[in-house]
């Protein structure tokens, strides 16, 4: 079994934990419902906050009603059995949901932020907010009002931790990418960021992402069969 996987999951991951993904060949993704630059652009926030934080006011509340599912609990256990023989999993997850964190998994990286966290625009403190955010309220840490937004990267923000996965790239053994379109940037560009390191890719998906042809293996159909089963695979029996 290799030593370092790097996976790197999706809103496909939680797709059938009921939380929508943004783009589909049916047309009812979040971003083909709604338009991205009116929600999701630091430009949006500044012009038309009420609308902004109403849209993720209603995403957080249907989050915390969502329950991880098999995948998660997979990549968990993943996770405990690559450290129970010396290994390591990075888990990086372009989802701002917390249901790996739920299923058990210790270590995440959110590279586009977590819905249930606030950031202060003007201090720029960072804290635990499962509530709704007005904006009138004030930030706790500085006092300022109106400076509270979601701690979630928008388009044309710069990922967090990005020098930690570059790192983490370049040392894996494999590189999974798990219910991801492929479509959004960097992350999008990680399978050929590893390749150029040297490291086996592998696609886990329902379909074909628009970067498919980037990787060396693929396996198709819902994650919460095929990553319990791939994850069974390696440290099973
Ligand atoms: C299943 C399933 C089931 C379904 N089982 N699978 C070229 C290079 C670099 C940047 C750019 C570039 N061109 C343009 C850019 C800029 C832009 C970008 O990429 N735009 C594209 C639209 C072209 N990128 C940015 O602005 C990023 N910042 C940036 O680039 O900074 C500069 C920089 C440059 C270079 C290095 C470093 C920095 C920021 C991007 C921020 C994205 N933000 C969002 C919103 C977050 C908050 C929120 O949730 O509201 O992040 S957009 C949205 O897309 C969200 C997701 O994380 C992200 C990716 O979506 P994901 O996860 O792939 O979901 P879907 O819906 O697209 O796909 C679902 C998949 O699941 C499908 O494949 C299905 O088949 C599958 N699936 N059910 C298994 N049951």
């Amino acid at each position: 079994m290799q030593e370092h996987i790097f996976v790197l999951t999706g809103a496909g991951v939680s797709a059938e934990s009921g939380l929508g993904t943004f783009r589909d060949k049916k047309g009812e993704g979040i971003w083909q419902k709604f338009d991205p630059m009116k929600l999701a652009t630091p430009e949006a926030f500044a012009r038309d906050p009420e609308s902004v934080l109403a849209f993720y006011d209603a995403r957080r509340r249907n989050l915390i009603n969502a329950k991880p599912n098999a995948a998660h609990f997979a990549l968990a256990r993943l996770e405990r059995a690559l450290a129970s023989r010396g290994g390591r999993l990075t888990l990086v997850t372009q989802n701002i949901d917390d249901l790996h964190e739920r299923a058990g998994s210790k270590e995440v990286i959110h590279m586009h932020g977590e819905l249930l966290k606030a950031r202060c625009q003007r201090c720029g403190a960072v804290r635990f907010w499962p509530d709704d955010i007005k904006p009138s309220y004030v930030c706790p840490h500085c006092g300022s009002a109106g400076s509270l937004r979601p701690h979630v990267v928008w388009f044309g923000e710069m990922p967090l931790s990005m020098d930690e996965i570059d790192q983490a790239l370049r040392l894996a053994d494999l590189f999974v990418a798990i219910g991801t379109s492929g479509a959004v940037y960097p992350a999008a560009g990680f399978v050929a960021e590893a390749r150029a390191y040297g490291v086996p890719t592998f696609e886990i998906n329902l379909e074909a992402a628009d970067n498919a042809y980037c990787f060396d293996e693929a396996r198709y159909g819902p994650a919460s069969e095929t990553v319990p089963a791939w994850v069974e695979e390696l440290v099973g029996g």
